[in-house]
């Protein structure tokens, strides 16, 4: 127990509502290691600045990275054989709300939310945005669902949306992706994300030419109806729920459609949507390069969409990508700000502390590629020094930023560790006591 608190402050404050979590609360816990943090900060803040770094300025840009949290990754995740619950889970929007609102309140990071239509069609528009306004969450991309068959549709999915054989069942498709325009409009959110399951199983069951096509002409008849303010987002991956061909199955599949489409147009990329060590750093250069690349996905995996915490596997590689996309940020003016989201979700831990997991993981890599002497970089390039070049990365990669992250934390009112923070207010436990033990959130 914290030592500056008396027993009933602190029994008061263990019953009080997950929602009354406060910022005097979190940095009352943050006394608890704030010596241990500030020696450990200025030792690295001193050997960083000795070499010429501005550790201000690296502080300043992890506390302004935002990544927004998917409404369907606050409950346990599925897989294609079982669904197994995480008690206290959230069983309305309202509820996940909050759920970012925690997650944000502990990380300073996760300011955005970013909805799946129609699992979170919210019943209250005005209350809902009162709400993220409250806990300081912003709407970010809505996602459209033509993947699944909703309750009373018309037409059928099974054999694809907007690439399908069908007039009807692309229309229906077309006219869901409107209407979730339509809703994000209400919300704030600037951009809608498509991602089709459209594909094939079997050889000759689709003609490739017809569905690629069908599918362009249905993404513009959508794009025609996107605000001036607003971008659309092509997601791709190779396969699966098909395994023999997917409509849209790659960043130059994605990017041809982003292109037909118009200039609002972007390719999302998403780490695990690749087939295995597919370099996705040079993906995201190139794209960036284009001035193409319009939205991330994190996660990451060791055989396909795993959908595992991010940097739970491939922290290296997430570091490589990072580092394209530091040096995509300052070199391509073109390419627009990204919608970053993590887009991961499994059975076996608490959906909260995953998600803190992540964030810390996707800190931890922009943190190292911020380090990347990128000047250094170019010269050992012009001399075709592949030794120095390998020591310059791994060197920024080697260094431990965690107290350069807590630093970004703490400043902005978060904890300096945010698992243990999670931990010891029992936040888990106070969802189970508000919300019901058995209950499950929409989504996967
Ligand atoms: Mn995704």
């Amino acid at each position: 127990m914290n030592s500056d608190w008396g027993f009933w402050e602190f029994i008061l404050f263990k019953t009080q509502s997950i929602m009354k979590l406060q910022k005097d609360q979190i940095a009352d816990f943050n006394k608890r290691s704030i010596n241990y943090h500030n020696d450990n900060f200025d030792f690295l803040g001193n050997n960083l600045r000795k070499k010429g770094y501005d550790v201000d300025q690296i502080i300043a840009k992890l506390t302004d990275f935002q990544v927004a949290i998917p409404s369907w990754a606050l409950g346990a995740g599925g897989t294609r054989f079982g669904r197994f619950s995480y008690f206290g889970e959230p069983t309305s929007l309202e509820q996940k709300v909050e759920d970012v609102g925690i997650l944000h309140k502990l990380t300073q990071t996760a300011g955005a939310v970013s909805l799946h239509i129609p699992w979170d069609i919210p019943s209250d528009y005005k209350a809902i945005k009162q709400k993220a306004e409250a806990l300081n969450i912003n709407f970010d991309s809505v996602n459209s669902n033509t993947f699944q068959d909703q309750k009373k549709a018309k037409e059928s999915y099974k054999y694809g949306s907007l690439s399908n054989v069908s007039k009807a069942v692309r229309e229906q498709a077309i006219q869901h992706n409107i209407e979730v325009i339509h809703i994000g409009e209400k919300l704030g959110s600037k951009s809608l994300t498509v991602w089709l399951a459209d594909g094939s199983c079997f050889p000759g069951q689709n003609n490739f030419q017809t569905a690629f096509q069908n599918t362009q002409d249905s993404l513009k008849d959508i794009y025609k109806m996107l605000p001036n303010d607003w971008r659309m987002l092509i997601e791709y991956k190779p396969y699966e729920p098909h395994f023999y061909s997917t409509v849209i199955q790659d960043w130059g599949t994605s990017f041809m459609l982003a292109n037909a489409c118009g200039e609002k147009a972007y390719t999302l990329v998403d780490l695990g949507h690749h087939l295995p060590n597919s370099n996705i750093e040079q993906i995201v250069s190139i794209l960036m390069l284009k001035g193409k690349l319009g939205g991330f996905h994190f996660n990451d995996s060791k055989y396909g969409d795993d959908d595992l915490t991010v940097g739970s596997i491939k922290p290296y590689a997430l570091f490589l990508i990072f580092n394209e996309l530091v040096y995509g940020m300052n070199n391509n003016p073109k390419n627009p700000d990204l919608a970053w989201m993590i887009d991961a979700s499994h059975n076996v831990k608490d959906p909260l502390e995953d998600l803190i997991q992540s964030l810390e993981a996707i800190q931890e890599a922009y943190a190292k590629a911020l380090l990347v002497d990128q000047e250094a970089l170019k010269g050992a390039q012009l001399e075709n020094d592949a030794v120095k070049c390998q020591e310059i990365l791994q060197g920024a990669y080697r260094t431990d930023v965690r107290p350069l992250i807590e630093r970004a934390r703490l400043s902005a009112g978060g904890a300096l560790n945010p698992i243990d923070a999670y931990r010891f207010l029992d936040v888990r436990g106070n969802l189970i006591k508000e919300r019901g033990k058995h209950t499950v959130a929409t989504g996967l």
